[in-house]
């Protein structure tokens, strides 16, 4: 099978951001490799652009940095002093509003990590559906020894996958996590070798394309909710998503691709 070549998507970008496409799979890229990623106003801005008007036939996403680091978080630089109370609310607003559109998205987002995954980075990174951190990944969230916080939606979101007592570590005395400690705390669910990312992240994302779209909405939109709420609505938030899911024409040809032996069986991987 040839696999298709990469296409520049059309979308009205910063030059710290760089879209393309790889058949139903898009690639966005942070592109301020000078400034380690750092993620500045119209970066942040950029990325909620993307999520809210890629293609429609955009399947999946994986989502890498370039140069030596994915992302050294927040552009210091632009944390202006003369900024009101209110102005720095609306500042950590518009950061979720950007997130909110990656995890609340159209399509699946696979992430590719090397090198500094830190502050802000780490928080994008995190309101992602899947992470690959290669070797040379490392967590860290500066905010504490900056006397700053969170603001892009990290307290949520990392604390989730991590916890809080690991988040308190990190900001209290500035630890780092390495790519294994990292995996082991539950930020990736894939490890590989250096410079294996992006490819790992592909597969990773053609598996996703395969789903049906009511499956992956399901997945991306009821399942996180379903989750935080109580079990009561949960439940049967539950049974109505999966009545949906069961409705559509392409489960039921699934379902019958199965039973006639068309389709894969689920077999042991490793
Ligand atoms: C930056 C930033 C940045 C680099 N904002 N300009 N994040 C941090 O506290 C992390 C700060 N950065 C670092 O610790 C290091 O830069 C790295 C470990 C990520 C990379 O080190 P290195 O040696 O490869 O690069 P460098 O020489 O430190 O940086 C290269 C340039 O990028 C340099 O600028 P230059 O003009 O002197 O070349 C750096 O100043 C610049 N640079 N990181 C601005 N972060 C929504 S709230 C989220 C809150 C946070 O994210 S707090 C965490 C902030």
């Amino acid at each position: 099978m040839t696999t298709p070549a990469d296409e520049p998507i059309a979308l009205d970008l910063p030059a710290s951001l760089s879209a393309t496409r790889r058949g139903p799979i898009a690639h966005l890229r942070l592109t301020r490799s000078e400034k380690r990623n750092a993620l500045d106003d119209v970066t942040v801005l950029g990325i909620e652009t993307f999520f809210t008007r890629m293609p429609d036939d955009i399947r999946a996403v994986v989502l890498s940095g370039e140069g030596q680091h994915f992302s050294a978080g927040l552009d210091l630089a632009e944390v202006a002093d003369d900024l009101s109370p209110l102005e720095r609310v609306m500042h950590s607003r518009m950061w979720h509003r950007a997130f909110e559109a990656i995890q609340f998205g159209r399509a699946p987002v696979v992430t590719a990590m090397h090198g500094a995954v830190v502050g802000g980075g780490l928080e994008l990174a995190a309101s992602t559906h899947i992470r690959v951190a290669e070797r040379s990944t490392y967590y860290g969230l500066p905010e504490g020894q900056r006397g700053i916080f969170l603001g892009g939606g990290g307290s949520v979101r990392i604390a989730r996958l991590i916890g809080v007592p690991r988040v308190q570590d990190l900001m209290l005395t500035g630890r780092t996590l390495n790519a294994e400690e990292g995996h082991a705390a539950g930020i990736t669910q894939y490890l590989v070798e250096d410079g294996k990312g992006v490819e790992k992240a592909f597969e990773l994302a053609a598996k996703a394309a395969a789903n049906t779209t009511t499956t992956n909405f399901a997945v991306m939109h009821a399942l996180p909710r379903i989750a935080e709420s109580n079990p009561s609505s949960g439940l049967l938030t539950e049974s109505l998503m999966a009545t949906i899911a069961e409705m559509s024409p392409e489960a039921t040809q699934r379902l019958k691709d199965f039973l006639e032996k068309r389709a894969a069986k689920v077999l042991r991987q490793s």
